[in-house]
């Protein structure tokens, strides 16, 4: 409660921060894409984890205007580098299944696109598998008018929602994130590594794009490159990291 009073004035305050975290293929020695990670730089309780403050912003609908302050600072600050001359870099943003209550219409994805100057492709929006079995409806309709921009459609934390892989049919999705849970035990967990090996079988054959999240060692990325998961994030490679960063971290690559 007494969070939720202080967010409010966190975005006009200037305590909230995008973090960058890269995506990257190591056979190409190249960064893919960014995701975009808030953060909150409390004055006085230091940085808050967006594990804390997205729920309350949630429940509170502040998340309607986080959001929208996220996706167009992200999306400006990814034609700053692809203007440094990282001209294929794209960009991942976490969306939340409230910013469609909260009023986010395809006009508003639209203008933000439109004023950043980025190209609809190179932005992709990360949802959560939980998403996609709620409310399926309205989330379809609407997902589906997003997507109609030109924009990226991804499942973040996939396999966690241990529930039908129907709506893989039924949504317009383009890629799947690997959750980390099944990356922590890699490679010698078998059940995961048979979990990560139908994963990828599976991407291919429903043409879906796939990045690993959460890889922390090189055993990690050798099992995942090896088995044809070639999009990497995680520790190992780098730390979500201030923009400023990022400029240092494309010219020298993984
Ligand atoms: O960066 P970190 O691992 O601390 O993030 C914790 C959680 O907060 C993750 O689930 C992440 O997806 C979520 N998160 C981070 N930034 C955003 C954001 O801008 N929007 C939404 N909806 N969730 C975010
Ligand atoms: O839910 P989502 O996948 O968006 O969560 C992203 C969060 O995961 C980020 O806040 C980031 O800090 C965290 N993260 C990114 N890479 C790693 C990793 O290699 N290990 C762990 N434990 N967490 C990670
Ligand atoms: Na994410
Ligand atoms: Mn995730």
């Amino acid at each position: 409660r007494q969070l939720e009073l202080e967010l409010r004035h966190a975005i006009k305050n200037g305590e909230l921060e995008i973090y960058y975290q890269p995506v990257v293929n190591p056979s190409l020695n190249q960064t893919i894409s960014v995701e975009a990670l808030l953060r909150w730089n409390h004055p006085k309780r230091g940085q808050v984890s967006p594990a804390t403050f997205i729920p309350i912003a949630e429940d509170s609908g502040q998340i309607g205007e986080i959001g929208r302050w996220v996706l167009s600072n992200a999306c400006r600050q990814l034609k700053v580098w692809q203007d440094a001359g990282f001209s294929n870099l794209k960009l991942a943003v976490n969306l939340s299944s409230r910013q469609r209550e909260l009023g986010l219409e395809a006009a508003d994805l639209q203008q933000v696109i439109d004023q950043a100057g980025i190209k609809p492709e190179s932005l992709t929006l990360e949802i959560t598998e939980s998403l996609l079995i709620r409310d399926t409806e309205e989330a379809l309709v609407w997902l589906s008018s997003l997507k109609a921009l030109g924009v990226k459609l991804s499942v973040d934390d996939f396999g966690t929602g241990y529930s039908s892989l129907s709506y893989l049919k039924r949504f317009p999705v383009d890629a799947l994130k690997i959750d980390r849970s099944f990356v922590s035990d890699l490679p010698e967990d078998l059940e995961d590594a048979t979990l990560v090996k139908t994963i990828v079988a599976m991407a291919q054959n429903l043409n879906l794009s796939l990045v690993a999240e959460g890889v922390e060692t090189q055993q990690q990325a050798e099992f995942l490159v090896n088995n044809s998961c070639r999009n990497l994030q995680g520790f190992y490679y780098a730390r979500p990291m201030p923009a400023a960063e990022v400029g240092t971290w494309l010219s020298k690559p993984p």
